[in-house]
């Protein structure tokens, strides 16, 4: 795909801004109408990132709006409820007052998502000088910091330098398949004896609110889906207490994306201290600098990398997209980043007509149409550019750029793509889709 004509690329501009007008909450911006009526932490993040070409207090705003539900312990969560109380896992389910770090207003979940804060917070001072530059960093260098402090002492207790996940949602590819084989069979008892006599699975499937907005086969499945609600059941009867749960048996995973994410988030961190003067934390600075050698300890002989049990630290070898994610994380060598970009580009696998794939055609998970078993995303894309742009591929990431853009002016504004025919699939219209497309058309 070559580049775009000025009349599509003006048009897929106006699209986009129009999209994130929609969309726009007042202080914060939902990533789609009917189906996410609240804030989400990396959507905004991303948006953020879009905002700032045309609109700096704006996305100043929305990342203010984040940082205000900050826990007390840190924690910046996943979801910022608004009023709106249609959601499928809304306030009332969370109860996440249980426990005595949280936010007590605006409510919010009790998980957190991958830290794309501090590229957001850069990419928003990128468009200020001077005075309000400094006042910009400083203004978010504390939360951000105490984010940071938190992923390590809650998500990294031993000192092993990855840090680990509590629930599938914390790693934005809700039902990635290494995180839907981690928690098969991971309900309690219990819960299995009540399925087997009642059939709670039929249950679920009839009164399922995002199956309202959104065809059922462009989204998880419903025995995952059940799954996944019953380990935050789970861990809501321990108050979300991070002891409680290492203690208990909810699958807990050291996730690619999440840690590749982290890597390239304490590097920014770090660019922020020294620019503002004010150095990181001892602590805080030992366990980052482990990080990235930790990281390359997940590549398997064939080279691909792998998310591990936190207690076993077996591999889960199941293929996906967060393979590709240490690219952005700019923590491997160049062999192996060489070997990860021959990966992605097999057209039986990932590279097929629109690319790259979220699960390999070659999977048993692969769906097309499916959330995060086959669709191509927006945000993974650009983050993948990215990546490819640190290892030297500067042509191949232009043409992933190139071809990302084409894939949204021909498909829409649409959460994913079918990577078979590129058609739009999810919700609509979709924020970080608008937004990451206009700091790609900004470029
Ligand atoms: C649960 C909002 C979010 C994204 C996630 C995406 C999806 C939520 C859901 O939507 O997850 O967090 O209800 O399915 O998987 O990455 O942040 O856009």
């Amino acid at each position: 795909m070559g580049t775009m004509d000025e009349r599509i690329t003006d048009k897929l501009l106006s699209d986009a801004k129009h999209v994130l007008a929609v969309n726009d909450l007042g202080e914060s911006t939902r990533p789609a109408p009917g189906l996410y009526p609240h804030q989400w932490f990396w959507d905004s993040c991303f948006i953020a990132v879009g905002l700032a070409h045309f609109d700096v207090p704006r996305a100043q705003q929305e990342l203010r709006s984040l940082v205000k539900a900050q826990w007390k312990n840190g924690m910046i969560p996943h979801v910022i409820f608004s009023k709106n109380p249609e959601y499928h896992a809304g306030p009332d389910f969370w109860q996440s007052e249980r426990n005595p770090n949280a936010c007590p207003e605006p409510r919010t979940t009790a998980i957190t998502q991958p830290p794309v804060l501090a590229e957001a917070v850069m990419r928003v001072a990128s468009k200020l000088k001077g005075k309000e530059r400094k006042e910009w960093l400083t203004e978010m260098y504390g939360p951000l910091m105490r984010y940071h402090e938190w992923i390590y002492s809650e998500r990294d207790p031993y000192g092993e330098g990855l840090v680990f996940l509590i629930h599938s949602w914390e790693s934005g590819l809700d039902n990635t398949p290494p995180w839907m084989d981690m928690i098969a069979g991971s309900k309690p008892l219990k819960v299995k004896m009540a399925d087997a006599m009642y059939n709670l699975e039929a249950w679920l499937e009839n009164r399922r609110k995002d199956t309202r907005q959104v065809p059922a086969e462009e989204r998880i499945r419903t025995k995952e889906l059940y799954t996944v609600y019953s380990i935050i059941e789970r861990m809501r009867s321990m108050k979300y207490d991070i002891s409680k749960v290492l203690e208990s048996n909810v699958p807990l995973y050291v996730d690619l994306v999440f840690n590749s994410i982290l890597i390239r988030a304490n590097e920014l961190l770090e660019a922020i201290a020294t620019e503002l003067g004010k150095p990181i934390p001892q602590k805080l600075h030992t366990s980052m600098g482990k990080t990235p050698g930790a990281l390359r300890t997940l590549r398997s002989e064939s080279g691909e990398f792998f998310g591990r049990d936190f207690r076993t630290h077996q591999f889960i070898r199941e293929s996906a997209i967060g393979t590709f994610l240490p690219l952005y994380s700019g923590a491997i060598t160049q062999e192996e980043a060489d070997s990860l970009v021959k990966l992605m580009k097999n057209s039986y696998t990932y590279w097929l007509k629109y690319h790259p794939a979220s699960a390999p055609k070659n999977s048993p998970y692969f769906t097309p149409r499916r959330y995060w078993q086959g669709p191509v995303w927006v945000n993974i894309n650009w983050m993948l550019i990215q990546g490819l742009r640190r290892y030297g591929y500067q042509e191949l990431a232009e043409e992933l750029k190139q071809h990302t853009l084409g894939m949204v002016a021909q498909g829409g504004m649409y959460e994913y793509f079918s990577p078979l025919d590129g058609r739009g699939a999810g919700a609509h219209p979709f924020s970080w889709t608008a937004s990451l497309t206009i700091d790609l058309l900004s470029e």
